[in-house]
C-alpha cells in the first residue's frame, strides 16, 4: 500500500508526533496556514526563525515546526524578536502568541514595536481567553461572559488588537478568523514579504475553555459561528458602528509603506560613517 504524506510533512520536526493542543482548537488550522504560506512562497523553514511567549498558541512552532523557535518568557516574545532581527536581519522572524501574552503583559512590547515599525510578521491568535492557564479572562473576553476569574461576568472592555495595532502605526494589519484559512494564508504570504511590522489577529476557536465555561459550544458550532458574525472590511464600511456592533470585521485593515526602524538606524549610520570619513 502506498503511503500517503501530508504536503507540508517536510516542515515538522522529525519524531514530534503528538500536539500538546485539545482536539478542536483552532491553533491547528492557523499552524497549517502559516506553514502553506512558506511552502507557496517557495521559502524554507531555514529563513525563518520563530518565537513565542507562553500560552496554548505559543506550541504551534515549538516544537512542531523544524526551524529555529525561540519559545520565550510570557508577554516577551516581541522584545525577543526585535533583538533577533537586529542580530540576525537576513532572518525573517515570525512571532506566534496568543491574546493574553501580546495584549496584556506584553500590550506595551506590540505597540512600541507596531509605532517602530520593526520588520517582523507578529501572528495573534485571539482566543478571547486565557486558554492554557484554565479560562481566566483575558483583555480581548467579550463584555459581560463568565470566566474562570469573572464568575459573575466580565465587567471590562475589550480591546479591539487590530485597531490598537493600527493606531500604533504599524503598516501591515489584517484579522481573519480559522473559518477562513485561505485568506489567512494569502495576508500571512503577504506579510511575510513586507518591510515593516506586519500584524495578523486570527480569531480563534478554544472549545475547552472558551466554548465549554462560555456555553458557545463545540468547534464546528464555534466556526459556524464565526462564519455568521464576520464581515468584509468593505462591507463594513458602508455600515454604522451601532450596525457593525457584534460582527467581526475580516480582511486586511491597512497595507501601507512607512519607515521601518532597523532600515533608519541603518541610514543614520551611513551618514555618520561617511561625514567621520
Ligand atoms: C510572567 C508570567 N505571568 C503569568 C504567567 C501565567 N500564564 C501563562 S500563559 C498565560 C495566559 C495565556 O493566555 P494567552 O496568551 O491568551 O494564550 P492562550 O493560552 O490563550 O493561547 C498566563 C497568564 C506566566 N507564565 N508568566
Ligand atoms: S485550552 Fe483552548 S486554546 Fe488551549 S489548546 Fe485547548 S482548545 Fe486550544
Ligand atoms: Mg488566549
Amino acid at each position: 500500500m502506498r503511503e500517503i504524506i501530508h504536503p507540508l510533512h517536510r516542515f515538522i520536526r522529525p519524531g514530534v508526533l503528538a500536539t500538546t493542543n485539545c482536539p478542536g482548537c483552532g491553533n491547528g488550522i492557523a499552524a497549517q496556514a502559516i506553514l502553506r504560506a512558506i511552502d507557496e512562497l517557495g521559502l524554507n523553514l531555514d529563513d525563518f526563525i520563530f518565537v513565542t511567549g507562553i500560552g496554548c498558541s505559543a506550541w504551534i512552532p515549538s516544537p512542531f515546526f523544524n526551524v529555529d523557535v525561540l519559545h520565550t518568557t510570557h508577554g516577551r516574545p516581541i522584545a525577543f524578536a526585535l533583538g533577533i532581527k537586529m542580530g540576525l536581519p537576513q532572518k525573517k522572524v515570525v512571532v506566534t502568541s496568543g491574546d493574553g501574552d501580546l495584549a496584556a503583559i506584553g500590550g506595551n512590547h506590540l505597540i512600541h514595536n507596531a509605532r517602530r515599525n520593526v520588520e517582523m510578521v507578529v501572528i495573534c491568535l485571539n482566543n478571547g481567553i486565557y486558554g492554557m492557564t484554565g479560562g481566566q479572562a483575558a483583555p480581548t473576553t467579550p463584555l459581560g461572559l463568565k470566566t474562570a476569574t469573572t464568575p459573575y461576568g466580565t465587567f471590562e472592555n475589550p480591546f479591539d488588537i487590530s485597531g490598537l495595532v493600527m493606531a500604533a502605526g504599524a503598516s501591515f494589519v489584517a484579522r481573519w478568523t480559522t473559518y477562513h484559512p485561505r485568506q489567512l494564508t494569502a495576508s500571512i504570504k503577504k506579510a511575510i514579504q513586507k518591510k515593516g511590522f506586519s500584524f495578523i489577529e486570527v480569531i480563534t476557536q478554544c472549545p475547552v475553555q472558551f466554548g465549554r465555561k462560555t456555553g458557545s459550544g463545540s468547534a464546528v458550532e464555534m466556526l459556524k459561528e464565526y462564519k455568521g458574525r464576520s464581515i468584509s472590511v468593505k462591507e463594513a464600511a458602508k455600515l454604522t458602528e451601532e450596525e457593525i456592533r457584534g460582527r467581526i470585521v475580516v480582511g486586511e485593515l491597512r497595507d501601507k509603506d512607512v519607515p521601518e526602524m532597523l532600515s533608519e538606524i541603518n541610514k543614520i549610520k551611513e551618514r555618520v560613517l561617511k561625514e567621520k570619513a
